[in-house]
């Protein structure tokens, strides 16, 4: 939810965990929508020592013990992986969780908030805007070998977190009940972008439909593949490890593709209010191409390569649809920090939609020479 009351001192939530050393501070950290994110620095014998804290929202999240089920087998099935492939220290390749005191994989305080802590990983960036192609690159790659590595994850089936998440036809449904219920007096403020919604509705089964048709398998896929949730090697620029797990469920690569496509070919920030600088980089468009097919070309079929290009018009389709949804329905959803943010946040979205449209033939033609 867009205000949330003041939580647990987050001194008292650092006693939950299994951390090394000395409490020294606690800081917010990161740009998430939906989580609180801390930067927990302890001393351990002279030495600093860092961890990651978050808040799970349960607003979004009705089950965050659903969530952190999932996690603890998506780790650990990439530290496996990983290792049993020789990658010597797999602690910066895949999130490690640090166990609660009593041994679980989260807390609960006393208000009925959920709390997990991860070790966090040193010397390393994550990109809120994309800066060169090698960054795409690496993005791409990385996103492509989670999904490979999770290929095998055992049985069960992950749970679905928040269940039709990238049900585009639901999210365009959910745009429709916004858009009649009005309920924050603003239908009359978004009219263009509303339109420009309204007129793409066949967009939203295209995936679905070949879905049903079994052309397009179902496969473990992130799911929030936002350019920001791969953590980059300060060093050498390498893709090291994918982060932000919450949504990592049963999905379609294309969801993957398509969302990273979003947030790394856009040269300006989610929110820009210029939007004449927003239009989506061929540049860019043709390292995450290649990138992606360096890990993920060899499981993915004919019908997921057919619809790299689509992808990317479409994840960000939807996801102005859920802030265009959001912001009629008075922000209740994303955070946001001003009047009118997610109605600013949908116009990048629909503007990058419409590059991409204008794009199509160019994009075609760079996955085609990518082989
Ligand atoms: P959200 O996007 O929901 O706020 P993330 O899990 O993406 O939450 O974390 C927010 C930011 O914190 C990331 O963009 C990254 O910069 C940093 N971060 C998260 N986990 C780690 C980690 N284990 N090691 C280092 N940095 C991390
Ligand atoms: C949210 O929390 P964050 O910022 O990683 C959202 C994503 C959206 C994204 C848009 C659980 O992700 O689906 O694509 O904002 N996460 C959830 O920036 O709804
Ligand atoms: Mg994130």
């Amino acid at each position: 939810m867009n205000s949330i009351p003041r939580r647990a001192d987050i001194r008292e939530v650092v006693e939950f965990f299994h951390l090394r050393g000395a409490f020294v501070s606690a800081a917010p950290f990161g740009s998430g929508h939906i989580n609180d994110t801390y930067r927990i620095t302890m001393l351990d014998h002279g030495v600093e020592v860092r961890y990651i804290i978050q808040w799970i929202n349960h607003h979004v999240f009705k089950n965050p013990a659903a969530v952190m089920a999932n996690i603890e087998r998506v780790t650990a099935h990439l530290h496996r992986k990983l290792a049993a492939a020789g990658v010597g220290d797999t602690s910066r390749r895949a999130l490690t969780l640090v166990p609660t005191r009593q041994g679980a994989n989260h807390a609960v305080d006393a208000a009925g908030n959920t709390w997990r802590c991860f070790k966090a990983i040193e010397g390393v960036l994550s990109v809120n805007q994309i800066e060169h192609p090698r960054q795409a690159y690496e993005a791409a790659r990385a996103f492509g070998e989670f999904q490979q590595l999770l290929a095998d994850l055992p049985a069960p089936r992950l749970l679905d977190t928040i269940p039709d998440f990238h049900h585009t036809r639901s999210r365009f449904e959910a745009l429709r009940a916004a858009i009649a219920a009005d309920a924050a007096q603003c239908v009359a403020r978004a009219r263009p972008e509303i339109e420009f919604a309204l007129a793409r509705e066949p967009m939203v089964d295209v995936l679905l439909q070949a879905q049903a048709r079994g052309e397009i398998p179902e496969r473990v896929t992130h799911n929030d593949t936002k350019l920001n949730n791969i953590l980059l090697d300060e060093a050498t620029g390498a893709g090291l490890c994918v982060i932000d797990l919450d949504t990592v469920m049963p999905g379609l690569t294309l969801y993957d593709f398509g969302d990273l496509c979003r947030t790394a070919t856009c040269p300006t920030a989610e929110d820009e209010t210029d939007l004449a600088k927003v239009e989506m980089l061929p540049e860019m468009f043709a390292a995450l191409v290649q990138g992606y097919l360096a890990s993920a070309g060899a499981f993915l079929c004919r019908a997921e390569r057919e619809h790299l290009v689509f992808s990317a018009r479409l994840i960000t389709f939807e996801i102005g649809l859920r802030f265009l949804a959001d912001f009629l329905q008075g922000d209740i959803y994303f955070k946001t920090h001003r009047p009118g943010h997610n109605l600013d946040r949908a116009r990048v979205q629909f503007k990058m939609v419409a590059s991409f449209e204008q794009h199509e033939p160019q994009m075609h033609a760079i996955v085609k020479a990518a082989g």
